[in-house]
Parts: structure tokens; sequence; C-alpha cells
């Protein structure tokens, strides 16, 4: 046995069941056991900045060599992360309902490079897409940096930024869609390493509760547990997660697992 299995909800366990509509809201606490700092912990700082001083169009417009300089540190990080086990245990949830949908506001890309086959709403972008602030033009760019001082260019010349969304802009109304019909059919909804503090992501429980699902919050800290929020289960999500896979796959896989 898992030794977080005895703080999982067995109703919990129960509702995974192999016919079962399931949705996963990640943050970045999920890729945190990756390397990649998350964003309002005091690691997670960059420099003397916070991310609301970093992620807004007013930031990049004052000071875009400054905000390519965090961009650039956090895709080389990324570049060298591996998805860790609690990636690992969603997508191998995938495969033990009938349906799964993943929304992340992480910009890293880990789920995917999880399981390419998992369906992956990426709420905030990509940090691998690049956006041209003169004719919108977007484009994948996987290389390394960009180093301090050398802004990506568009060949209309126009500057490129990422392709993320920052605070005071508006979510790819295509993306919002999906996840609210994701949120709207799910049985359980689980919430795993965010703070719930940044909308419209934290208001996504709520719905899902009115909604009819069960929601079921994993954070290293407990006390996160918001609105909407049915069980909280304390602890890092690459313990707690692996705990929760392995219970649904004692319950209904047959054997130990
Ligand atoms: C672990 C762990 C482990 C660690 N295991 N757990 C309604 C009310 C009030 C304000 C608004 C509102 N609606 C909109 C707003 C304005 C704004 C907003 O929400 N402001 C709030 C701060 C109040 N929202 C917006 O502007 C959004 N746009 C929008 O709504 O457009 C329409 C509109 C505009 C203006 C007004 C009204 C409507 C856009 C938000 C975009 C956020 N962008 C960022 C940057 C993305 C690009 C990038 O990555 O660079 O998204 S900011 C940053 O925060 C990033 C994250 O995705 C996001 C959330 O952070 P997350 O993932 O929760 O990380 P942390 O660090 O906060 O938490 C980590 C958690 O993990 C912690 O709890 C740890 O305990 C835990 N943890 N290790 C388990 N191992
Ligand atoms: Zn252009």
């Amino acid at each position: 046995m898992h030794a977080f299995a005895s703080i999982l909800p067995k109703e919990l366990v129960e509702r995974l069941h192999p016919a079962a509509s399931v949705t996963a809201l990640t943050g970045a606490g999920i890729s945190a056991a990756s390397g990649i700092p998350t964003f309002r912990a005091e690691a997670g700082l960059w420099k003397e900045y916070r991310a609301e001083d970093l992620a807004t169009p007013e930031a990049f417009e004052r000071d875009p060599g400054t905000v390519w300089e965090w961009y650039g540190w956090r895709r080389d990080l990324v570049r060298k992360a591996e998805p860790n086990a609690a990636h690992r245990a969603l997508a191998q949830l995938a495969h033990a309902v009938e349906h799964f949908e993943i929304i992340t506001q992480n910009v890293d890309g880990l789920h995917a490079r999880a399981d390419a086959n998992l369906a992956v709403h990426e709420l905030h972008g990509n940090i691998f897409v690049l956006r041209c602030t003169r004719c919108g033009r977007e484009r994948e760019d996987h290389t390394p940096g960009p180093a301090p001082g050398h802004l990506p260019h568009c060949p209309c010349d126009g500057l490129e930024r990422p392709a993320v969304v920052w605070f005071g802009e508006s979510l790819e109304p295509s993306v919002l869609g999906a996840c609210h019909g994701a949120l709207r059919h799910c049985e359980v909804l689980l919430i795993v390493g965010t703070s719930g503090l940044v909308y419209p992501a934290a208001g996504m429980a709520a719905f899902a509760q009115q909604h009819g699902a069960f929601v079921a919050n994993f954070n290293l800290d407990a006390t996160h547990a918001g609105h909407g929020v049915d069980a909280a289960i304390s602890g890092p999500c690459e313990e707690t997660l692996v705990a929760l896979v392995q219970a649904v796959h004692h319950r209904h896989g047959g054997g130990p697992g």
C-alpha cells in the first residue's frame, strides 16, 4: 500500500470507476517536482520580481528585454525538465476511466510530454509558441533562450512575444469553451497544485461542482481548498496522485498494482 493511500477519501476512489468522466485542472505545483518553480512561493521569485510584475502586457511594453529574460530562463528550465510522477499518474488515470481531459494553467507542455495522446487544454498558452506583436503570426520555437539582448523578431520585423496569457488579457475563447464543456460533463474534477488565486481558472471548481462534479483538491497545503471543493488531499502530488492511481487500480483493476 502506498504511504499516502490512507488519506485518500473512499468516495473519491469509488467515483473513479471505469465508466467515469474525469477532468483534471492543474497548476504550477504539478511541475514543481520537475524542477520548475511555482509562481507564488519564495523560490518562485525571479530576481526581485513577482509574476504580477512581469506577466502583463504593460510590463512587456515597458521593458520587453526583462520580460524576455524571465521567459528565456524559464524556457531553458523547461527544456531540461522531464515530466514527473504526477504527470505520469494522470496519464495512467486517463487509461483507467472512460473519458479524461486535462485543463492546465501551465505553459510548460509537460502533460503532453508524459503522454502525447492526452486531451490537454492549455488555458494560458505555451511557452514554446511565439506571437508577433505587429502581424499576429504565431510560430513554434523550441530553441534555447532567447539570450539577453537578443529579442526574437518576425519576418515582418515586428517584435515577437511568448504566446501566453498575461494578466488583463483574454483567454482564447475556443480553449475556454472546451474547458467549460469538460467541467460541465465530468463526474470528478481533480484539482492539482494550484493556489486557486487566478481567474478564470479559480472559478472552475465551483463551476464543476454546480454541474454535479465531485471536486478533490490535491495540494501540498490543504488549507488552499477553496470554494467548491469536496475533499482536500494534502501532500506532494507526485506522491498523492500515485497513491490515487494505485488505489483505483487495486479497486477496479483487480489485485495489487
Ligand atoms: C504543490 C506542490 C506539490 C507546490 N504538490 N501541490 C475575477 C475576480 C478578480 C480578478 C479577476 C477576475 N477575473 C479576471 C481577473 C483578473 C485576473 C486575475 O485573476 N487576477 C487575480 C490575481 C485576482 N485574471 C486575468 O487577468 C485573466 N484574464 C481574464 O480573465 O480576462 C478577462 C478579464 C480581464 C481583466 C479583468 C476581468 C476579466 C488572465 C490570467 C492570466 C494569468 N497568467 C499567468 C502567466 C501565464 C504565462 C506564464 O506562465 O508565464 O498564469 S500568471 C500565473 O498564475 C500563471 C499561472 O498559470 C497562474 C496560476 O498560478 P498557479 O498555477 O496556481 O501557481 P501558484 O504558484 O500560485 O500555486 C502553486 C500551488 O501549488 C500552491 O498552492 C502550492 O501549495 C502548490 N504546490 N508544490 C502539490 N509538489
Ligand atoms: Zn509579424
